[in-house]
């Protein structure tokens, strides 16, 4: 089977081995330089963010600039998205950046981000996004690797809900994922990986991450999303993706601009 059809079949693909050493060399030490002195948490309308994002409770999402990280913008460009076009050409005759996401989890204290379907988050219409996934180190299941429900992109949107705690936001009345998929009849796959690797999937695939538990490892995670059509602004409750902030136009325009560009 191509792996594009996989893709449209599971909703993720593990594609091993696809990013050379040479890709995250840079990205490794200007996110660990970076790390120890952001401290901005403003988000500014004219310039694509990147969150920093601690898997701690109680720790909030920190904002840097590709200006201060140009080996991640490198990345995207570079080697993220021919890639992304060489494998999904049906899929990525459009690439606009929606937003860009490292997720890091310390060691012993950080905890789980619950099940949950990035598109529940997004007031896009329509709501197609497309996201990668690569880690900075080894992830195993007890270094918080990704979990994924297979085919779960085909139930459509889903509710919103607290991904530490699994709470409904409120005012949201779509219905939520399952505790556990499995009791659907979904298999459920945890995609093991080293740093060559790259998970890409569907904005409708539900899945989570566990706790890094292993003493003394770190484990950062980078994500990338990407929509694939011209989307609308169709925001409603429980939307609060970081990038929502830098929209500044009414429902119905476009999506567009500095914030959110075409690559
Ligand atoms: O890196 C993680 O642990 C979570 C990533 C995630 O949920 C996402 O990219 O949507």
């Amino acid at each position: 089977m191509k792996t594009s059809q996989q893709l449209e079949r599971d909703g993720v693909v593990l594609l091993k081995g696809c990013m050379p050493d040479e890709a995250l060399k840079d990205v490794r030490p200007q996110y660990d330089h970076l790390d120890q002195s952001l401290t901005r948490t403003e988000i500014s309308k004219d310039q694509p963010l990147i969150v920093f994002w601690r898997h701690v409770i109680g720790s909030q999402k920190r904002i840097g600039h590709f200006s201060e990280f140009p080996a991640l913008w490198n990345l995207i460009t570079e080697y993220i998205v021919p890639k992304l076009r060489a494998v999904f050409p049906e899929r990525t005759q459009r690439l606009q950046l929606l937003e860009t996401i490292i997720f890091n989890k310390p060691a012993e204290i950080s905890n789980t981000l619950n099940w949950h379907q990035d598109v529940a988050y997004f007031p896009l219409k329509p709501n197609n996004q497309l996201a990668v996934w690569i880690p900075f180190e080894m992830v195993t299941a007890e270094r918080g690797a990704m979990v994924y429900a297979l085919g779960s992109h085909k139930f459509g949107i889903r509710g919103s809900t607290d991904l530490h705690t699994r709470k409904v936001f409120d005012g949201e009345d779509r219905e939520v994922i399952p505790d556990d998929p499995r009791t659907i009849g979904l298999d459920v796959q945890c995609m093991e990986m080293s740093p060559n690797d790259m998970l890409v999937h569907d904005g409708y695939t539900w899945h989570y991450s566990g706790p890094n538990v292993i003493k003394g490892y770190t484990r950062r995670g980078l994500s990338v999303r990407f929509i694939t059509e011209e989307a609308k602004f169709d925001p409603r409750p429980g939307q609060g993706a970081a990038f929502t902030k830098q929209i500044a136009i009414s429902p119905g325009d476009v999506v567009q601009g500095a914030p959110f560009p075409l690559l």
